[in-house]
Parts: structure tokens; C-alpha cells; sequence
């Protein structure tokens, strides 16, 4: 019999899934999930033909030479941020991502993190949890409206689809949007969104959701200017990257109340969070959970296996982000 392909998981994920690849493969897991950096994961990976990662984890010219053997990288994320996908290209290594198994996940925290940051849903909780609450009064913890306002969506794949049709059909907003492409007419009629340019989503949203790709294009797209545009009632939520969003612009604009309040699922350098968003108190903060249910969490990774399981013993991909002109084999 031939030899089994090694392959090593580099954070602790489902028994289940772990058990699958078993079956395929010699797997190396990191069942402490231990915060490896690049030093030890490129140690980790001598050997291995591939690697089921998440979006901290690196894939770049460094590791690429380091691991001669690596034919496959599967991100359990959807954003492939962590990959250089020319350096890959080059080493004849394919990168393969878990899109449509979040999608509608992802959404509902967009919405989540909409209501919560528009209705004050955390702020009025630490009030509660404080005990001053003691009375009624006309104007207690009263935030924006959500539905029947303009909702504005920078960023038009799947997730800010799934997120105009809730937008659309769930709070009868009318919903603009910027992307790179401008969608086809069908789809766009379908999530009843309208394609404007930047600076117009930006002056007319009544909420601003962030679901674009973080490339190096978009670092900052967000940044004072941007935010200065907005209205001083808006609620941006930023469900994509930290580094699209310049933080410290977005918590000095939350401080002087230039727009009303944001929902922020995600950081620059995460998990370190800007301490000028820790100080306002009209911010909804989570640790990078939009995909956090357990079914979709199942979903990613298994998607992630399937991708190795599939490259690694037929040559085919799922889902892959790039297709090297000169396979690694
Ligand atoms: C992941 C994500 O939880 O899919 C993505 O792009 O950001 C999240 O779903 C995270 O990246 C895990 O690394």
C-alpha cells in the first residue's frame, strides 16, 4: 500500500471532523490549540502535504519555502486574507476557503450587531447590571430606528446579499450599495438593492454594514474622511476585517458622537481591541463571532476537510481561491 499523505490541523477543531480525516490521513492536530506562531507552525508542517488553518494563521513566501512538501492550504474562514495568493501561485500550492456554509450566519450577526448597536441593547443592559435603573422616564436608553431606514452595504458578495434581503424583506429598508462589480440586474432585484458610488452610500445610509474582502487595496477604507461623511445618526457595523476600518478614526468619530454608534465584530490586531473603542460606551464589541453558531462552525470545518480529503486523494478542489498553473505534486 502506498504511504498516507500527512496532514496537520493547526487548531483544535471537532473530534468528528478530526476523525474523518483520520481516515485518510497521518494527522498531526494541535488538540491544545496552543497560539503557534509562524516559527512553529512552519516546523509543524515539515512533512505534511497539507494544512487545515484558520485566518491567523499565515501562508506566505516564507512558509511556502520552508514546507516544500505542501500541496494544499484549507482555511476554515471564508476570508483568505492570511493567504499570499501569488506567493501560492508561484509554489504550486492551492488555497481553498469555506464560502455559503456562513453566509446566512453571518448575516443574522449583521443584523445582531445593527439592532444591538442602533437600540443600544449592551448599553442598556450594563445599566441595568449597574442598578440604575430606578424609574421611567420618556427618553430612557432611546436609540435609532432600524427598520424602514436606508441601509448602505459596502461590500455586495454573498454575506452582504444575505444581508440586503433581511435589510430588504425582514425591515422594509431600502438598501444601497457599493462594490467593485456592480451585481446583475436579476440579483440586484432580487435583494432589492440599489448600486451607488462610495461617497453617496456613505452620505445616505441611515446604517452602514461592512462585508467586503480585506485586501491591500482596502486597508483603511474606512478612515476620518469617510466617517465624516456619514450621518450623525448612523450605526456602522463592521462585520469583515479589522484594518478596513481605521480604528482610531472610528473611535474618536464614536467619542465626538459624529456618527451615533457602531456594532464591531472585528479588529486591527485583533485580539487587541483600540482602547479609545473600550472608553465609548456607544459601541457594540464581540471577539470575531459572526460565524459562531456550532451547526455552521461543523459546516466550515468540515468543508476545510473535505477540501483536503479531496485534493490530497483525487486532485480535485471544493472551493478553492486560486488555481496554480503548476500544481506541487
Ligand atoms: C472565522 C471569518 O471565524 O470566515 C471568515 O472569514 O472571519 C470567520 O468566519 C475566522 O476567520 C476564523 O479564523
Amino acid at each position: 500500500p502506498t504511504a498516507r499523505a500527512a496532514v496537520l490541523v493547526a487548531r483544535r477543531i471537532f473530534p468528528e471532523t478530526l476523525a474523518r480525516l483520520r481516515q485518510h490521513f497521518d494527522v498531526d492536530s494541535n488538540d491544545a490549540d496552543e497560539d503557534w506562531g509562524q516559527e512553529e507552525l512552519i516546523r509543524r508542517l515539515q512533512g505534511k502535504t497539507g494544512v487545515l488553518l484558520t485566518g491567523t494563521q499565515r501562508v506566505d513566501a516564507a512558509l511556502l519555502t520552508a514546507c516544500p512538501r505542501l500541496r494544499i492550504a484549507a482555511n476554515m474562514t471564508v476570508g483568505y486574507n492570511n493567504f499570499d495568493v501569488a506567493a501560492m501561485d508561484a509554489a504550486g500550492v492551492v488555497g481553498t476557503n469555506t464560502p455559503d456554509v456562513l453566509t446566512e450566519t453571518t448575516a443574522d450577526f449583521g443584523m445582531a450587531l445593527l439592532l444591538a448597536a442602533a437600540r443600544r441593547v449592551t448599553e442598556a443592559e450594563r445599566f441595568l447590571r449597574a442598578g440604575q435603573w430606578t424609574r421611567w422616564t420618556v427618553d430612557l436608553m432611546a436609540g435609532a430606528e432600524v427598520h424602514g431606514t436606508t441601509l448602505g452595504i459596502l461590500g455586495m458578495g454573498r454575506i452582504g446579499q444575505a444581508i440586503a434581503r433581511r435589510g430588504a424583506h425582514g425591515f422594509g429598508m431600502r438598501v444601497l450599495y457599493h462594490n467593485r462589480r456592480r451585481l446583475d440586474a436579476a440579483t440586484e432585484q432580487a435583494c432589492r438593492a440599489t448600486y451607488v458610488d462610495k461617497a453617496t452610500l456613505l452620505r445616505e445610509a441611515d446604517h452602514l454594514m461592512l462585508v467586503l474582502p480585506y485586501t491591500p487595496e482596502n486597508h483603511h477604507t474606512i478612515g476620518a474622511a469617510d466617517l465624516a461623511l456619514m450621518k450623525p445618526t448612523a450605526v456602522l457595523v463592521n462585520l469583515a476585517r479589522g484594518g478596513i476600518v481605521d480604528d482610531a478614526a472610528l473611535a474618536e468619530a464614536l467619542r465626538q458622537r459624529r456618527i451615533a454608534a457602531a456594532g464591531l465584530d472585528v479588529f486591527e490586531g485583533e485580539p487587541h481591541v483600540h482602547p479609545g473603542l473600550l472608553q465609548v460606551p456607544n459601541v457594540v464589541l464581540t471577539p470575531h463571532i459572526a460565524s459562531a453558531t456550532l451547526r455552521t462552525r461543523r459546516a466550515m470545518a468540515d468543508l476545510a476537510a473535505d477540501n483536503l480529503i479531496a485534493y490530497l486523494t483525487e486532485g480535485r478542489v471544493l472551493t478553492p481561491v486560486n488555481r496554480p498553473p503548476q500544481p506541487r505534486t
